[in-house]
């Protein structure tokens, strides 16, 4: 039986009908550029290739109704299904994981497109909780799925953009348009250069076999309770510096004028963000850089020292993180770093192949927890059969 006939059994076995399609949306690993995306900046990630899949049927008498074998929650749920009216959708309720396509569903009405009422059926391979962007895949390929459904053309960036928007007002998280923009637009073999202001985006081909490279993705199962509120405090902190400084965001402060900019910034706090975010983008364009010169192995040491950036001037790093990047370092990584919001999550370490082995293991014996995988560069978002 393929994946697909088990989407189609597990559709019929919820909604006791056949789906119409079947979609796919990956998560994501970001290679360098954290906590930029919303400050104007520059991103560099990669789409993974465990992704997070639907099958979809319109319904016309106004309903969503969706299930999950994975995510069910049981809140609203009637044997896993969770079944909600799509005229009562509204920014701020919630229905456990199933707010997520609602926020989507809400969301792609309101900018004006002609979709409706469906049933979906999710399963997904995306580690949830592991800053993998799961929530982003199940936003893309619950606004992929509705869109082609219902003839409604919407571009890839303006997907993303609209998952984004549905995540900020209807869910209520303040992310940036990285996560939605990697699982709805990168392509295999490549990483996606985004630069977040003009929304310009680059194919980079990155070959890591042909290198003699492993990227190996350590996910802690770790994730600190304060992360949402964190995160929305970091954001308002870059803010609040860009703003002392007269810029419209820290992306304008220039490499080369960081120093003075930091003179001109009293708080300490605000300084240190203020370092990160400047230092961080001039190493994603340095990274591609070499990427773009074919020297995959040299971008180590700027993958460590943006994970150094993250826990010492950023502070969204923990224990956990800094243990699994120190000990994959030190058993031969090339490089490593967290990768994702933080407080938990994953790092991403660049190997040489003949060492994965013991870099998974010396990275097992030290977080017995981790769940270690390799990842390549996969297709984003897509119609499955
Ligand atoms: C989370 C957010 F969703 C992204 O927009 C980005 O800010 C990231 O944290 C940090 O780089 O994944």
């Amino acid at each position: 039986m393929t994946d697909l006939d088990g989407l189609g059994i597990a559709f019929k076995d919820a909604f006791g009908r056949s789906p119409e399609g079947c979609w796919a949306a990956p998560g994501r690993v970001n290679l360098i550029g954290e906590h930029t995306d919303y400050n104007d900046g520059f991103v560099l990630p990669f789409a993974l290739a465990q992704t997070t899949r639907a099958a979809v049927a319109r319904r016309d008498d106004g309903l969503l109704r969706v299930h999950s074998a994975d995510m069910d929650d049981g809140v609203d749920g009637v044997g896993g299904v969770v079944e909600l009216r799509v005229d009562d959708l509204a920014p701020g309720t919630s229905a456990g994981w199933a707010t997520y396509p609602a926020a989507v569903l809400w969301t792609l009405r309101e900018a004006g497109h002609p979709v409706g009422g469906a049933d979906i059926h999710y399963t997904s391979t995306v580690p949830v909780g592991g800053g993998l962007s799961s929530s982003a895949a199940l936003q893309v390929v619950t606004a992929l799925a509705l869109a082609e459904l219902h003839g409604a053309a919407i571009a890839r960036q303006e997907l993303a953009l609209l998952c984004q928007r549905s995540e900020n007002v209807y869910v209520g998280a303040p992310v940036g348009v990285m996560d939605q923009t990697a699982s709805a637009c990168c392509t295999a073999g490549h990483a996606l250069h985004l630069d977040v202001r003009g929304l310009t985006r680059r194919q980079v081909p990155l070959d890591l076999a042909a290198a003699g490279l492993t990227l190996l993705v350590a996910d802690t199962r770790v994730k600190h309770a304060h992360s949402d509120g964190a995160y929305a405090k970091l954001r308002s902190g870059c803010e609040a510096a860009a703003a002392q400084l007269g810029l419209a965001a820290l992306r304008d402060v220039p490499f080369d004028g960081l120093d003075a900019a930091l003179e001109a910034l009293p708080d300490e706090r605000l300084r240190r963000l203020t370092r990160h975010v400047v230092t961080e983008n001039r190493r994603v364009e340095e990274v591609v850089a070499l990427l773009d010169a074919g020297r995959v192995g040299d971008i180590g040491p700027l993958l460590t020292a943006g994970h150094a950036s993250l826990r010492d001037d950023f502070q969204v790093s923990c224990a956990e993180l800094d243990l699994v990047a120190g000990t994959a370092l030190d058993a031969g990584a090339l490089g490593a770093r967290m990768t994702g919001g933080g407080f938990g999550g994953s790092v991403v370490a660049l190997v040489p192949e003949e060492r994965a082995g013991a870099v998974t293991q010396a990275v097992r014996a030290a977080l017995p927890q981790v769940r270690v995988f390799e990842a390549a560069p996969a297709q984003g978002a897509h119609r499955l059969g």
